[in-house]
């Protein structure tokens, strides 16, 4: 039995109120080593108390304050004062938030040598949360030099080698990692009591060398290397997430009823790099694991599927009817080509999923035009497969008596290849959102990212990209309150215009979409779960209860998030145990 710790790298502050859900990821890797017989430590810090702990809170409360007259103050001397305040108030609240993280990570490494600790594993996120990671790496060289540290995640399986430039990881493990790890686990048995480094990792590259270890990345001599990636296969063998149950953590299990996508050919997107191919879950199993979260008090659930088709969705929904299981649950699902003509078909599927729990929908639209879809996209459907298959689910609402929230995603501005204008793409958009009229809208701005087509035939696409887009790609915070001029530069351009002004279209769009159409923008599924949880259901309030988490994000001043977590908690934990009051563990 060997000992591996697990630790969650995160950004200083929080970017979404649903930040803290449970690590599904780390659960499942948790799951699957102790079920061989190792031991493992989840060090998450992505945690409603930890987040806050980072901020002073007076300091946040001031800030919060003065966003909040910003937002109503019409002279424009005040916005222009309270802006400049703003700035350097933020700028000393980052700097405090940097020290307090830190020392956190440096109490970390200490911890870490007091376990006699021998392998870290790391999963990384994008942005701030990437480079912590690599703050802390560069502690641990210090302080515990013997520990051996491995990369792993989706930023790590995106980026690859290229997270070898620059940091100091031993190993990375590529895409599902439970079977690398166990092998590497199972080697450190034999250096229980004889820890030695180099030749672990000797005996590690050896193997990996022998073909013996699949998914793996590993550097010799100055040189990056691959192993062979496992293909994915789901169908019996994914195990149940363990999990400390902990009251600063939401109560949502991110559930995997599918890996990959059906269609997985968006240009912009890079999910057939994640997972090559699609598989699907047997629902037996699935019924087994929401089974197994029931019984510690988790009610509440999002499919983690970048789709969830209609037809297989039904086929879990029947099975939560069957065994007569009271949960809620939100899903991605695709729009359908041909919906118009598989209408009554979808209508009866939606309507089983309604009935069965299913509260929230995400959905990627992408935009309302035909040839942007088609020809730039590549998104194998058109405007009217989009309105059909929302028709359905929303007559499938209205059949059920039970409201589904449905957010659907849109990249505007986008490359137009000549063939249209950005007014007539912005017009077509609306025309698609007039006809879905979705509970909120997710617009997001162009990004030709690394193993997408937009990437590979950027020239074609009319993106042009710095030298170093990769490494600054890898570290950019993307954050979307910050006004476009303060975001740093980014290095890429479309159809010539700088990334700032690409957001800048993007941020006038939004505000069209929120001010004449009247729909919240950015609100995704798993926010909906949330609100719907906590009893936040009516438009009115849901608008109000957007702009004020907005505001908690913005100023880290967490009281609300936290408030609308505990509720969650409550209502999950209800669900889960058909109890009325929930301890407080
Ligand atoms: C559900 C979901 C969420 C949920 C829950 C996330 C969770 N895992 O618990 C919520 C809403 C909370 C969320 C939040 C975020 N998400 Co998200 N999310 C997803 C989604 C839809 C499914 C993820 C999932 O459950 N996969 C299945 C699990 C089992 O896989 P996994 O976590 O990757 O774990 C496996 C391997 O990665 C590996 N592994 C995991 N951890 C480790 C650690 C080590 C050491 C090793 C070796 C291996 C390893 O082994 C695991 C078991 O097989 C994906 C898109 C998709 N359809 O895949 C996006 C996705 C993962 N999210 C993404 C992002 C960016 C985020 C946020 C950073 C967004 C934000 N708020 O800014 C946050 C970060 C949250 C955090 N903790 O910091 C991106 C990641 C892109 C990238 N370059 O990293 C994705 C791919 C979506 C996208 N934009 O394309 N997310
Ligand atoms: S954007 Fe969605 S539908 Fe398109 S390939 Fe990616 S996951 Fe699949």
């Amino acid at each position: 039995m060997s000992y591996i710790v697990l630790w969650n790298s995160i950004a200083k502050r929080r970017r979404s109120i649903s930040d803290t859900f449970y690590d599904n990821g780390l659960g499942t890797l948790k799951g699957y080593l102790e079920d061989k017989g190792h031991c493992v430590d989840v060090i998450d810090w992505a945690r409603d108390d930890v987040f806050q702990a980072f901020s002073p809170l007076i300091l946040a409360v001031i800030i919060r304050k003065f966003y909040s007259i910003l937002m109503i103050s019409k002279m424009k001397v005040v916005r222009k004062l309270l802006g400049a305040i703003l700035l350097q108030m933020q700028e000393f609240l980052s700097a405090i938030q940097r020290r307090r993280l830190n020392k956190a990570i440096m109490r970390f490494a200490y911890e870490l040598k007091k376990r006699q600790a021998r392998i870290l594993g790391i999963k990384l996120w994008y942005g701030d949360a990437f480079r912590n990671a690599k703050y802390l790496i560069s502690i641990i060289k210090k302080i515990v030099p013997e520990i051996v540290l491995i990369a792993g995640g989706y930023h790590l399986t995106l980026y690859e080698e290229h997270l070898f430039q620059g940091t100091d990881f031993d190993l990375g493990v590529v895409g599902e990692a439970e079977y690398t790890l166990e092998k590497i686990l199972n080697l450190a048995d034999n250096y229980k009591d004889n820890w030695n480094k180099d030749r672990f990792l000797e005996e590690i590259i050896s193997l990996a060398q022998d073909g013996e270890i699949e998914n793996l990345l590993y550097h010799k001599n100055g040189k990056v290397f691959k192993t062979f990636r496992r293909p994915q296969s789901i169908r019996q063998s994914k195990s149940i997430p363990h999990y400390l149950i902990d009251k600063n953590k939401v109560r949502i299990h991110v559930i995997v009823e599918s890996l990959g996508c059906d269609w997985g050919k968006c240009h912009f997107c890079v999910h057939s790099h994640f997972y090559p191919h699609y598989s699907l879950r047997d629902p037996e199993e699935l019924i087994r694991e929401i089974e197994a979260m029931l019984k510690i008090g988790i009610g509440i659930f999002r499919f983690a599927g970048s789709d969830t088709p209609p037809t297989f969705g039904m086929h879990i929904a029947e099975k939560i009817k069957e065994r007569g299981l009271k949960i809620i649950y939100g899903m991605g699902s695709r729009p359908i080509k041909g919906a118009r003509h598989q209408y009554d078909k979808l209508v009866t599927a939606y309507s089983t999923l309604i009935e069965s729990g299913l509260r929230s929908v995400f959905m990627g639209g992408e935009s309302g035009n035909d040839f942007i879809n088609q020809e730039v996209m590549n998104k194998g459907v058109v405007f009217e497969d989009i309105v059909y298959t929302v028709k359905a689910l929303r007559q499938a609402e209205s059949k059920i008596g039970q409201k589904v929230y449905l957010s659907l995603a849109l990249i505007y501005p986008a490359p137009l290849l000549g063939k249209i204008t950005l007014n007539e793409l912005r017009q077509d958009n609306i025309r698609l959102l007039d006809q879905t009229f979705p509970d909120s809208v997710m617009i997001t701005p162009p990004g030709p990212f690394l193993h997408t087509e937009w990437y590979e035939q950027r020239d074609k696409f009319g993106f042009e990209v710095d030298e170093n887009i990769i490494k600054k790609a890898m570290e950019y915070e993307y954050v979307l309150y910050k006004p476009p001029h303060l975001w740093p530069e980014l290095g890429i351009s479309l159809e010539g215009r700088p990334f700032k002004i690409l957001l800048e279209e993007c941020n006038e769009f939004r505000r069209q979409v929120e001010q004449e159409l009247n729909i919240p923008t950015d609100l995704s599924d798993e926010h909906f779960l949330m609100f719907y949880a906590a009893g936040i259901r009516d438009r009115d309030e849901i608008l109000k209860t957007k702009r004020d988490t907005m505001l908690d994000i913005v100023s880290c001043d967490y009281r609300l998030s936290r408030k609308i977590a505990r509720k969650v908690n409550i209502f999950s934990y209800q669900l889960a145990t058909g109890q009325r009051i929930v301890k407080d563990e």
